[in-house]
């Protein structure tokens, strides 16, 4: 299958081997190398992405702008096939990509300094940042209401009104949390209502594992650009804080091991503002602290959703996979929100010390 596609893409059979990366729940990837080439091959998940070709419109429009704005910039584009296209089919109608490997790049599946924090959030920020002047309305939607968190609450809603009994009591309390939580619910309500900030070209998952680092540790770019859209900066700032922050993340069954470290709050805040400080608003430096309880909440009533309908999204490998997946958010939320205090005096240091 692999082979099909690659000779397509012009690497011969028998000249390469093929690695399986087994980092995202939703494509799956493989490294390729061949006669001294490394290459990163993609399947889409089309369940997920229903057309594919406005990932590579959005890629291609994203790349000649760059290009011409910000030439030194490494921006991992798609390669065309031998035929001129940048998204192939199988025999199954599945469609795949194809991205060289930069080399002498690692990624981390943990954040463990502050160091990475910082470096990780300065390159989310870098990319918005040399974005700002793209016209937003040439981009598509390619997961149309991804971070939309009313939406996603409605759909909570539905899924517990649908939910069999057996589910309906294993989540209990899981339910109880995403209820008493709304009023985060109705914040972005009104940020949406009174568009009190702009929308920006937002990467939509800023997990450790989409930077690329170089040998010294140092963030070289941004990677894995499929939910690039429009969007809110507190989608990639809020990511980075529900999953950079805690030494233990969304995998975790012992739940003693989700804390807050608070001095990653800083390296955050600092790495993404080295690049977004003069970009940002005021309205959007208030929403900070806000940022995070909004991606942990939302990210939190997914997998709850997606339990009580029966594991239908997600990757999962056990039972009650993504109840647990959930409870463990709800747990980061508790700890992040005992936390705002700090966080809030951690913003006035910084903001009034440099900017
Ligand atoms: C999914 O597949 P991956 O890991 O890149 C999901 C993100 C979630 C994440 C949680 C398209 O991302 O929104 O934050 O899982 N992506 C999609 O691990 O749903
Ligand atoms: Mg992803």
């Amino acid at each position: 299958m692999l082979n099909d596609i690659l000779n397509t893409f012009g690497v011969q059979s028998g000249t390469y081997i093929s690695e399986k990366l087994n980092s995202g729940l939703i494509n799956h990837t493989w490294k390729i190398s061949s006669e001294g080439r490394e290459y990163i091959l993609q399947q889409i998940n089309k369940n997920v992405f229903k057309s594919p070709g406005d990932i590579v419109k959005n890629i291609r429009a994203l790349d000649s702008f760059l290009a011409e704005n910000s030439p030194d910039y490494l921006f991992v584009s798609f390669l065309p096939s031998s035929s001129g296209e940048y998204i192939v089919q199988d025999g199954s109608e599945e469609f795949y990509r194809l991205m060289p490997f930069v080399k002498n790049s690692k990624t981390l599946t943990v954040v463990t300094t502050k160091q990475e924090a910082y470096e990780a959030a300065l390159q989310f920020g870098k990319f918005t940042s040399l974005l700002s002047n793209f016209e937003i309305a040439k981009l598509s939607y390619t997961l149309p209401d991804f971070h939309n968190l009313t939406l996603r609450f409605e759909q909570f809603k539905q899924a517990y009104r649908n939910a069999t009994t057996e589910r309906l009591n294993e989540a209990e309390s899981a339910i109880k949390d995403a209820f008493n939580h709304q009023e985060i619910v109705q914040t972005y309500k009104s940020i949406v209502t009174d568009s009190l900030i702009p929308l920006r070209v937002i990467h939509h998952d800023t997990k450790i594992s989409n930077v690329l680092f170089n040998k010294d540790h140092l963030g070289i770019c941004v990677i894995d650009l499929d939910t690039v859209m429009p969007g809110y900066f507190f989608s990639d700032v809020g990511d980075m804080l529900r999953t950079y922050l805690s030494p233990a993340n969304e995998e975790e069954k012992d739940f003693s091991k989700i804390s807050i470290r608070e001095d990653f709050f800083q390296a955050i805040i600092e790495g993404y503002c080295t690049e977004m400080a003069s970009v940002l608003t005021q309205a959007e430096k208030e929403l900070f602290i806000y940022s995070g309880k909004f991606m942990i909440y939302m990210q939190a009533i997914r997998f709850l959703t997606d339990f009580l309908n029966g594991d239908i999204y997600y990757s999962h490998s056990y039972p009650k996979h993504n109840l647990k997946r959930a409870q463990n958010q709800f747990v980061l939320l508790k700890r992040y929100i005992a936390a705002e205090e700090t966080f809030s005096k951690i913003i006035l240091t910084f903001l009034n010390s440099k900017y």
